[in-house]
């Protein structure tokens, strides 16, 4: 089967709801060697968009929202041991301390971010979900961490990657812990009128800013 069917299996599985396709396409993707990103980028993450898109037209309803993303988190994890990146550097690439941002419970994106971020070698604590503001700057600023990055997936809860620069200026932590984000609603434009130091579209587009930020 190739890739592109595959991935479509995947998108159709997330929107119909449908397990049994979904494993039945990740193990198929896993014994051809189809690369578990690709699958999660351009199979499952475009169905999501798809239910999301109908959730907002209200053609689908919560319930069936929770059991699209129950599904996805389920496989996503089952693909996370084959994600090969350059995890076993003998330097670790940077500290990142991630997150979503207070009031957001939506994490699937975020823990794809973390999957691929560590399997390139970078340390990454990730706090979890609805984190409270002053935590990101807390744990960076123990950990002596390079990186905060937030997610938000919602534009109320965008609204606390504003509160996060505001507080690093406060504390004269601003440019001293680089600051990435990411969700969604998220863009470029929103990035540079916070005064975010990167805007990340996806996993992959994560780990390039990270090296970026951290010159690699
Ligand atoms: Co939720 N939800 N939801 N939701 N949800 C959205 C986000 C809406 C856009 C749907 C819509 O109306 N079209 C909408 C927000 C509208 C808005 O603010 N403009 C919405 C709403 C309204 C809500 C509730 C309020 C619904 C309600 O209760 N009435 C509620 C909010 C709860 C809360 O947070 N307080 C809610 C709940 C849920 C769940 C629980 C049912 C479920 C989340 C489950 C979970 O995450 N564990 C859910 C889901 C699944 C979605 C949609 C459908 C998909 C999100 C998703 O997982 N996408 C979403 C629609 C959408 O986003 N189009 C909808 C797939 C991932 C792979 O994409 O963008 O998250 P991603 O991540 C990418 C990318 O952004 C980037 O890399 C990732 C990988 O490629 N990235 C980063 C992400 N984070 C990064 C951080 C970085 O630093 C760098 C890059």
């Amino acid at each position: 089967m190739a890739e592109v069917e595959i991935c479509e299996q995947l998108k159709n599985a997330v929107l119909n709801v449908d397990k049994e396709s979904a494993k039945d396409a990740v193990e198929k993707g896993l014994n051809e060697g189809i690369d578990p990103m690709k699958m999660i980028e351009t199979g499952f993450a475009l169905g999501m968009a798809m239910v999301g898109d109908e959730f907002e037209e209200g053609r689908r309803f919560l319930p069936q929202l929770m059991l699209s993303a129950a599904l996805m988190t389920e496989e996503v994890d089952k693909l996370q041991d084959h994600i090969v990146g350059k995890g076993e550097k003998a330097e670790k690439a940077g500290t990142i301390v991630l997150g979503a941002v207070e009031g957001d419970v939506h994490d699937i994106g975020k823990n794809i971010v973390k999957i691929f971020l560590n399997a390139n070698g970078y340390e990454v604590h990730d706090l979890g979900r609805d984190v409270l503001l002053p935590q990101f700057i807390e744990k960076a600023t123990e950990l002596n961490a390079d990186i905060i990055a937030t997610s938000a997936l919602m534009t109320s809860t965008m609204q606390g990657q504003a509160k996060i620069e505001e507080m690093l200026e406060e504390q004269g932590l601003k440019g001293k812990i680089k600051t990435m984000i990411g969700g969604a609603p998220c863009t470029d434009h929103w990035a540079e009128r916070i005064g975010a130091d990167a805007y990340a579209e996806n996993a992959s587009d994560a780990l390039y800013k990270a090296n970026q930020i951290m010159g690699l």
